[in-house]
């Protein structure tokens, strides 16, 4: 329905300043190598490459000692990456091709969905992931900011924002998200989730009532008519890690790769998919060179079945 011209801008965020862990920056390249790109033009859809980072010195930055926010790391080499990443992401969605974003890590959501939500503001956000990617600059315990991104698009805690993030105009409504495959969510999420009833669904979910059910479930939660832009936001670690080896946060006890593809299969189905990112493939943690191929190959299928891969 969103998409009848099927066009794709591919995005490419090889981005690891939210995080510890080298090599997640190499995600976008293996993905290609992967053959992404033809595998979606057999699709039928037309693509063409943005790389809104080319022009960040992006090692510089990860240098920079100064780069703190109290225990939060790097918000000036996030808030740099993920402005430009919004800007791409917003072009691409109001030129009518459908933005597909390869990162780098998680922190990148906070310029995809702000950005594709300033060019829908109907939209509404589905987000795949093993954690909620909710803490706040107070919650967080870690201090990296993957593990943030929904909660600066969603506008919470700002007074505690790190100056950087003033071009970021929150434009996410709690009623507009909803999360499949949790199973690592921090104390301080947990009451957030509650506080804002955010639909959530996690593993318990899933072994309750089906894959199937829970998705039914999800879609109903935040686009009751079937009419609004989906955006599904895909770190790769909702994936149990027997299929998805080389990411930087694995957690057991996750969603079966079939589970994982159904998901987005059953959103290609409804025929409102309007913006993907795939997040957090990182080739450099795997224990030998199947498990990179095995993890790479997880990535292209999600972005496949997304965009209308069938198995019949
Ligand atoms: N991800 N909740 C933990 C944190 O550091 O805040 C883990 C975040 C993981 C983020 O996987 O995108
Ligand atoms: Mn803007
Ligand atoms: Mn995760
Ligand atoms: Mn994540």
């Amino acid at each position: 329905k969103f998409h009848p011209s099927r066009k794709i801008t591919l995005i490419l965020a090889p981005f690891d300043g939210g995080q510890p862990k080298s090599g997640v920056e190499e995600g976008p390249q293996h993905l290609l190598d992967a053959g992404l790109q033809s595998q979606l033009e057999e699709l039928g859809w037309t693509t063409s490459i943005d790389e809104p980072l080319k022009d960040l010195d992006l090692l510089g930055l990860k240098k920079d000692a100064s780069d703190v926010h109290g225990i939060v790391k790097r918000p000036n080499m996030v808030s740099l990456a993920s402005q430009r990443i919004h800007d791409a992401v917003k072009t691409a969605a109001l030129k009518n091709t459908l933005p597909l974003t390869i990162g780098g890590d998680h922190s990148i959501a906070i310029g995809t969905v702000s950005g594709f939500f300033e060019a829908q503001p109907d939209a509404c956000l589905l987000w795949i992931d093993a954690h909620a990617d909710i803490n706040t600059i107070s919650t967080t315990e870690s201090g990296n900011l993957h593990g943030c991104p929904v909660s600066f698009v969603m506008g919470l805690d700002k007074e505690s924002w790190p100056p950087h993030f003033k071009w970021l105009r929150p434009n996410l409504r709690a009623d507009r998200i909803a999360y499949i495959g949790l199973r690592d969510v921090d104390k301080g999420e947990k009451k957030i989730l509650k506080d804002l009833g955010i639909t959530a669904f996690s593993m318990y979910h899933v072994d309750k009532y089906g894959i199937g059910k829970v998705v039914e479930m999800a879609l109903k939660a935040i686009n009751p008519e079937n009419n609004r832009p989906v955006h599904v936001s895909y770190d790769v670690d909702a994936i149990d890690p027997l299929f998805v080896q080389a990411t930087g946060t694995p957690v057991k006890d996750g969603l079966t790769l079939r589970e994982g593809l159904f998901i987005v299969e059953e959103v290609a189905a409804t025929g409102n998919l309007a913006a993907l990112d795939v997040v957090e493939t990182n080739p450099s943690l795997a224990l030998n060179e199947t498990h990179v191929l095995d993890t790479v190959r997880v990535g292209c299928a999600i972005a496949r079945c997304a965009l209308g891969e069938t198995l019949l």
